[in-house]
């Protein structure tokens, strides 16, 4: 019976959201400490860039001492982002007390009971049928740390078009006889059966980007070996939440005010807010304001917090025939108290009206 511990996509990244990083890091270090595994994987991009695996990486090798100190093996095999503007090998560099594992096409580790089949990301696999990856050992559990996509388990668009991973054939897997695949890149988590082999990604270790793949709790996978490998998941706290919001300006670019109190209500200490302030206004530089107080507002209770407009402006659908046919009919019908209710009525008509019409001219387009 062994126990790993599998992280990926920590990004760290130095400027302003390098404490928040570290704050991340450190919840995985001390949950090693708690959990007291063999081994601790590292499965690539733990760094954003190659510029942050220069400038940071003394300072998160120092972060690992005690843990290794108590015995962890620690892993870490580069992913596509430590090699973004490289100019260097990347087996240059000695990252004691971590093992890195850097060199093409692959590394085996032998660690009593188990053993590491460390393939460091590469822009192609294909060559892997000339390998020479030596049979499993008898009674030993093999664990693949690699950084790749799988069209098998994951099956959308590379995240990141300006620097995708190289694919990995399912059959890496069972030719190479591997009980555990841990795996990094696709920054939402999955889990599934993979040429014999049970295969994970943790998705990203914390929020990196405004991006709905980013959604929900970021992870950690704990794996238990034995007659069966048990695979659970631990959520990392100090990563926070990414959370995504679309709420309706009025004609006069105005919001809700309830609404920007809910958000900023649910909102954590480290979570990224993205919120689009969508609908058809009168006048732009006003929703521009309510966008600009909605930021500052939620800037202070989180982590970072983006506001986008998708606005229309009215005066461009007025020069369209139907909508100057709507609007010169509702005008007729303007009530006279501009305080009453059925002035809000007719302002919330003319509102839809426009939308609606907006919609009809944008999908026409
Ligand atoms: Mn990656």
């Amino acid at each position: 019976m062994a126990k790993i511990i599998h992280a990926a996509d920590l990004h760290l990244e130095d400027g302003e959201q390098l404490p928040y990083c570290y704050g991340v890091l450190d919840e995985i270090i001390a949950l090693c400490q708690a959990e007291k595994p063999d081994a601790l994987v590292l499965a690539g991009d733990m760094f954003d860039s190659f510029a942050d695996f220069e400038a940071l990486r003394s300072e998160f090798c120092a972060r690992f001492a005690p843990l290794a100190a108590a015995g962890c093996k620690i892993i870490y095999i580069p992913g596509n982002h430590e090699g973004r503007g490289a100019s260097v090998d990347l087996t240059a560099y000695n990252m004691d007390p971590l093992v890195f594992a850097a060199a093409r096409p692959f590394t085996l580790i032998e660690a009593g009971e188990l053993e590491f089949l460390c393939i460091p990301h590469a822009a192609s696999y294909e060559d892997y049928r000339d390998w020479n990856v030596p049979a499993k050992k008898q009674g030993v559990t093999r664990v693949a740390v690699a950084h790749a996509l799988n069209s098998t388990i994951y099956t959308g668009p590379d995240e990141e078009t300006d620097a995708q991973a190289g694919v990995m054939d399912d059959d890496i897997f069972s030719r190479f006889q591997v009980d555990y695949a841990a795996l990094g890149h696709v920054h939402a988590g999955r889990q599934q059966a993979l040429g014999g082999a049970v295969a994970c990604y943790p998705g990203s270790a914390r929020v990196w980007r405004a991006h709905a793949r980013e959604a929900g709790p970021r992870r950690v996978c704990v794996v238990r070996t034995g007659s069966q490998l048990d695979v659970h998941t631990l959520e990392l706290k100090n990563a926070g939440l990414y959370k995504e919001y679309r709420l309706p300006l009025d004609l006069q670019g105005a919001m809700d005010q309830g609404a920007g109190e809910r958000v900023a209500a649910a909102a954590g200490r480290q979570d990224l807010l993205k919120v689009i302030l969508a609908g058809v206004v009168e006048d732009e530089n006003a929703a521009k304001a309510t966008a600009e107080a909605l930021r500052e507002k939620l800037g202070s209770v989180a982590r970072r917090a983006e506001v986008r407009l998708e606005t229309v402006v009215a005066a461009d659908l007025s020069s369209h025939t139907l909508t100057k046919a709507f609007l010169e009919e509702l005008d007729k019908l303007e009530p006279e108290d501009a305080q009453g209710a059925d002035y809000r009525r007719w302002l919330l008509a003319r509102q839809y009206g426009l939308e609606a019409l907006a919609e009809r001219l944008t999908e026409a387009k």
